[in-house]
């Protein structure tokens, strides 16, 4: 009797649950590029070159481990185009009796798997991913009967359980959270290291070569591909991060820099989330240097609290919210996606900056993807399903159950606060005070009204003011509502005349 184990593309880790009790000389391994993942939205360019090139690498350590693996590359002529297109056709040329998965990433894969062994009429095995350190149900166990969500809550829970960070039951520094120390602008004359970056090899090249090829209408460069396409190089850019950025990681989390798109951050996300790393070692390093006095605490608990804090909350509550999630939209917001998040092409200088280097880089760093991609998407109420469309195609670190918590629930508000207490939104000051893109743009962030002022000021005003019903009564916005009501009508005037001539020329594609 012969098991089928298909491995998707973000499950490139040998631990992986359906891999472990695998029989090399009996089973066999299926990995396929398909049309289907790669199509049904037009991912960057760079996306699918690092994943199909990681794919094959880890396809390439597998075989030579011995296991059986049936690999379908995206021009093969049999290729299917669909992941059950290939599951079926290997389990009629294998005589396949049964399939294990490990559960997907994202709820639309889940529901496909789940349909296969009525379509297949064979038993179908879908195993946890305990690749995450906090399992579906113990995230629900957290959840149950809180009326909100607080990431805060949760994160302290995991500390305690998996003992990171603490002395005794205490958490070490006898503080749980350091943020207020890690709001610091970089200072000038300050530059961050370069970020870890490699060659592609002859395999990569080769995918580069494919991806050129059959992706060329898709968003972003390829050029400058210098991503880790294997665990060994992916070790690499972890150690490389624990040795030069971490340090700083804390102090500049929230800065942003014209020119440079990557800062203190670690720039891991890419290997977590397709499996090369695994979040338990990444944490462990983190806290050894601290240890070791190799960095201070206020960094590696900012750190440590964006891996095992945010990253395992917005998967937990993605399963737990799913499918209804998707079609959240408290603020009813409606507007398209302008098409300079597209083509770059806008005179706001911070959101150019920000979408010219996701299209070189299919990489952006959290503030500027949370305080001005979706700062903007917030204010300018652009429909929930198109903001999430577009995050899901630009970022190679992309899949459904990281991107949508963070655009529906951190950036848009849309599902009406249960992730976030208040909504991310932010004037022109603040883009100002933690980035220097203000000093090269056609705006000016000190001008409140008129033509030359900066978007983002009267856009947050006339965005407190149209969601005043939903939001006016949140306890965190109590200080901006008093100060909306308190203005004079003619200065709430000009906010909305200044709103409605800004809408009035995005509708009309006008560059703004
Ligand atoms: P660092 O800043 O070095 O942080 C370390 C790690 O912490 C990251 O690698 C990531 O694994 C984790 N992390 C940090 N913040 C978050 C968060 N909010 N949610 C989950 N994990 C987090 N992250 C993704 O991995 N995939 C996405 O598709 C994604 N979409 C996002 C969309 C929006 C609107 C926002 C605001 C954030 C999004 N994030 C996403 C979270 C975060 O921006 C990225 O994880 C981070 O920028 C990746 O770069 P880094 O590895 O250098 O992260
Ligand atoms: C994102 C993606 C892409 C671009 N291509 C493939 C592919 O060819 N084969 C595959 O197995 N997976 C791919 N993926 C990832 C899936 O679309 C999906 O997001 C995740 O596997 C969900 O866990
Ligand atoms: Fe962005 Fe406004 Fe600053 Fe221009 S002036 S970079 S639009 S915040």
């Amino acid at each position: 009797m012969s098991t089928l184990r298909l491995i998707l593309a973000d499950q490139l880790s040998h631990s992986l649950a359906s891999l472990q009790d695998c029989e090399p000389n009996n089973d066999w391994l299926l990995m396929a590029e398909v049309r289907e993942e790669a199509s049904y939205f037009k991912h960057h360019k760079k996306k699918i070159a690092f994943l199909f090139s990681a794919m094959r690498h880890f396809a390439n350590e597998l075989i030579a481990q011995g296991f059986n693996l049936h690999y379908t590359q995206y021009t093969d002529e049999n290729n299917q185009g669909s992941l059950f297109g290939e599951v079926e056709r290997l389990c009629k040329q294998k005589n396949i009796q049964k399939i294990v998965l490990t559960h997907p990433g994202e709820y639309r894969v889940l529901a496909e798997m789940q349909s296969w062994q009525d379509k297949l009429n064979i038993p179908v095995e879908i195993r946890q991913d305990d690749r995450f350190l906090a399992s579906l149900e113990e995230f629900a166990n957290w959840a149950e009967g809180r009326k909100q969500l607080r990431m805060e809550f949760f994160y302290r829970e995991m500390r305690k359980t998996w003992h990171f960070l603490m002395d005794g039951d205490k958490p070490v520094g006898d503080k749980w959270n350091f943020d207020s120390a890690n709001r610091k602008a970089l200072p000038k004359g300050m530059s961050p290291p370069q970020p870890s970056k490699f060659k592609p090899d002859s395999l990569t090249t080769e995918v580069l070569e494919l991806v050129a090829e059959e992706f060329n209408d898709h968003f972003g460069k390829l050029d400058n591909f210098h991503f880790a396409v294997t665990r060994e190089k992916a070790l690499v850019v972890l150690d490389e991060f624990v040795a030069q950025r971490l340090f700083h990681f804390g102090d500049y989390q929230d800065a942003m820099v014209q020119g440079e798109p990557w800062m203190y951050h670690s720039h891991i996300s890419f290997y977590l989330n397709c499996g090369l790393l695994t979040p338990k070692e990444v944490i462990e390093q983190a806290e050894n240097a601290y240890r070791n006095g190799q960095a201070p605490l206020n960094a590696v608990e900012g750190f440590i609290r964006q891996v095992l804090g945010w990253r395992e909350y917005v998967r937990g509550l993605y399963w737990l919210k799913m499918p209804d999630y998707k079609s959240e939209n408290f603020l009813e917001a409606t507007r398209s996606l302008p098409k300079f998040f597209w083509d770059t092409r806008t005179k706001m200088n911070c959101l150019h900056q920000c979408i010219q280097e996701t299209s070189d880089n299919a990489y952006a760093h959290h503030i500027q993807r949370l305080m001005i991609l979706g700062n903007f998407a917030l204010l300018a109420g652009l429909h929930p399903d198109e903001v999430n469309e577009w995050y899901l195609i630009v970022y190679a670190d992309a899949y459904e159950w990281v991107e949508m918590p963070n655009v529906t629930g951190m950036i848009l508000f849309a599902d009406g606060g249960l992730l976030a207490s208040k909504p991310y939104a932010a004037s022109g000051s603040y883009i100002n005070k933690m980035s220097n893109y203000c000093q090269n743009c056609h705006y000016k962030v000190k001008e409140k009204n008129g033509a030359q002022a900066c978007p983002f000021n009267y856009l947050y005003w006339d965005f407190l003011d149209r969601n005043k019903e939903k939001l006016g009564n949140n306890p965190r916005l109590g200080m901006p509502y008093r100060t909306l009501n308190n203005m004079t009508d003619e200065k709430r005037q000009a906010i909305q005349r200044d709103g409605q001539i800004f809408f009035k020329a995005l509708e009309s594609n006008e560059e703004v």
